[in-house]
């Protein structure tokens, strides 16, 4: 796959560039995540006010979406028509989400063999541009180095978790979220819809279970839930940014909210207490009720229906009050009820106790015997190990907050790290997955503080092959990439391992 891109350009020449101010032109070097392979060239490219992109058929999408990034910060009209000084198109010869990008002094070329490629090299050139690219209209020289570029992700699963369980997060706040994946190349983001604390989504069969299961969170606030239309708005919100959203409702621990909001699952007849205490609790279902098994047949009936994506996730995790035969059977009855609806399964590591039929995938977070286990029945990893990957760690001792029972994750630590294990490597790894539990987080402020940047340092762990990542090399991009994070607002951790470059 590699030769296609390397008959592109050459690898020995990939060498870092010359950094510059904040405020200035923006080195090939300080790409994150760093693409596979770089030529800096000599020059540079300016964007004037009376450019056009140049894009047709299917590429025309992608074309207006780069052109939508481009001119809200640049003020120009950036009409997209048959060519143009930026121009982007489908080939059928690099493999998917691969691109191609070559700036030279006239004009900008991105070429890609699908939507998802010319989007990633459209995300490239933006950070190609100044930091100002990222904000307001302002007055500046819309310059991009000549350099040549040819990259293609590592995995092909590059993904997030946030639990909107214990705290909910607002479809706007979310989306937001979104865009900022969509920069750092990730594609994934895996909704926690249900926990002890909250049932987060509209299930029209069983509506109790948002109104009342969602109406509130840790801390005893409000809470929140989607509606199904709000949810199928994000689902297409994230698609466009070529981000698949993974729905979770998980069973048959963290089963909480939902026995609180119906006196039918319980086994004494009465609804359970909301809960909305930060310690984790995981209340099972109760597996032998009679009307179990169809409530969690309708409720998967739905929300397989809501997301168009090929994988949904069944929890399965510490389900530690529920006999390890019912917790077999149980999961292998959620593979045949997903099945149904076309659903590949995807469980925590938990899940790699029970023989189940491939494919399917397990989320290893806490034990490799698990992922191994998984692995020999016949599944693909998600990688998300909490000493690394749990964003809801604390990212330093004197950071404000973040829990600890997996160690301090800075950002070296986020980093710093492969994912495959004994046991488990090559094909046998589907990806990435950072995730962050929402005990203790319970703003966007907060969302923010503990995703960025460690959420980059996982983008590139997740896109950029081992033998090209290195933490110093990373640090001092991200000091840079930092000036981004800035002029978008993100209110990232400013962790004393990076010499951040930007004023603030
Ligand atoms: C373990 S990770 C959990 C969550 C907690 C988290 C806190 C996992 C599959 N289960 O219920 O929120 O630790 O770090």
């Amino acid at each position: 796959m590699l030769s296609l891109l390397l008959a592109c350009t050459d690898p020995d020449d990939h060498e870092p560039a010359e950094s510059g101010d904040a405020g200035e032109v923006a080195a090939p070097s300080q790409l994150v995540p760093l693409p596979q392979l770089i030529k800096p060239g000599t020059g540079t490219f300016t964007l004037n006010a009376d450019a056009s992109l140049g894009a047709t058929g299917p590429a025309v999408f992608a074309a207006e979406q780069l052109a939508n990034y481009l001119r809200r910060p640049t003020g120009f009209a950036l009409p997209v028509e048959s060519t143009g000084e930026i121009t982007l198109t489908l080939s059928d010869d690099l493999p998917a989400e691969a691109y191609t990008l070559e700036v030279t002094t006239e004009g900008v070329q991105i070429a890609a063999s699908d939507a998802a490629g010319l989007f990633y090299g459209s995300q490239t050139l933006r950070q190609l541009f100044p930091a100002a690219i990222f904000g307001a209209q302002s007055a500046q020289v819309w310059t991009v180095p000549v350099v040549q570029i040819a990259d293609v992700p590592r995995f092909e699963w590059r993904g997030v978790m946030i639990d909107v369980a214990r705290h909910f997060f607002t479809v706007t706040e979310i989306e937001r979220q979104i865009e900022l994946l969509a920069l750092h190349k990730l594609n994934r983001l895996h909704l926690h819809l249900t926990d002890d604390q909250g049932w987060r989504i509209e299930i029209l069969s069983w509506p109790n279970l948002a109104t009342w299961g969602g109406s509130t969170e840790v801390g005893g606030g409000s809470g929140g839930y989607y509606t199904q239309d709000e949810f199928r708005g994000l689902v297409a919100f994230a698609a466009e940014r070529h981000v698949t959203l993974i729905p979770e409702i998980d069973f048959p621990g963290h089963a909480h909210a939902a026995l609180a909001s119906y006196p039918e699952l319980n086994e004494s007849g009465v609804a359970a207490e909301l809960y909305t205490g930060e310690a984790v609790i995981t209340t099972p279902l109760w597996l032998a009720g009679p009307e179990t098994a169809r409530f969690v047949a309708d409720v998967w009936h739905e929300v397989a229906a809501l997301s168009p994506a090929s994988v949904v996730h069944i929890g399965g995790d510490e389900a530690i009050d529920t006999s390890d035969a019912d917790y077999r059977a149980f999961v292998q009855s959620l593979q045949a009820t997903v099945a149904l609806d076309g659903k590949e399964l995807l469980g925590w590591d938990e899940i790699g106790i029970v023989p189940l039929n491939s494919p399917f995938l397990a989320q290893y977070w806490y034990d490799a015997d698990n992922a191994r286990e998984a692995v020999k029945n016949g599944a693909r990893i998600i990688a998300s190990p909490a000493e690394y990957a749990y964003f809801d760690m604390i990212q330093s001792p004197d950071a404000a907050y973040g829990q600890v029972w997996a160690g301090i994750v800075g950002t070296e630590q986020a980093y710093d790290w492969d994912p495959e294990l004994e046991g488990v490597s090559g094909v046998d790894i589907a990806g990435v997955e950072a995730c962050a539990w929402t005990e203790y987080i319970d703003d966007e402020e907060k969302l923010d503080f503990m995703l960025w940047p460690r959420l980059a340092a996982l983008a590139e762990v997740g896109w950029t092959l081992p033998g090209e990542r290195d933490w110093a090399g990373f640090s001092e991009r991200l000091g840079w990439h930092g000036a981004r994070l800035d002029v978008l607002g993100v209110g990232y951790y400013r962790t004393v391992e990076v010499e951040w470059m930007s004023a603030l």
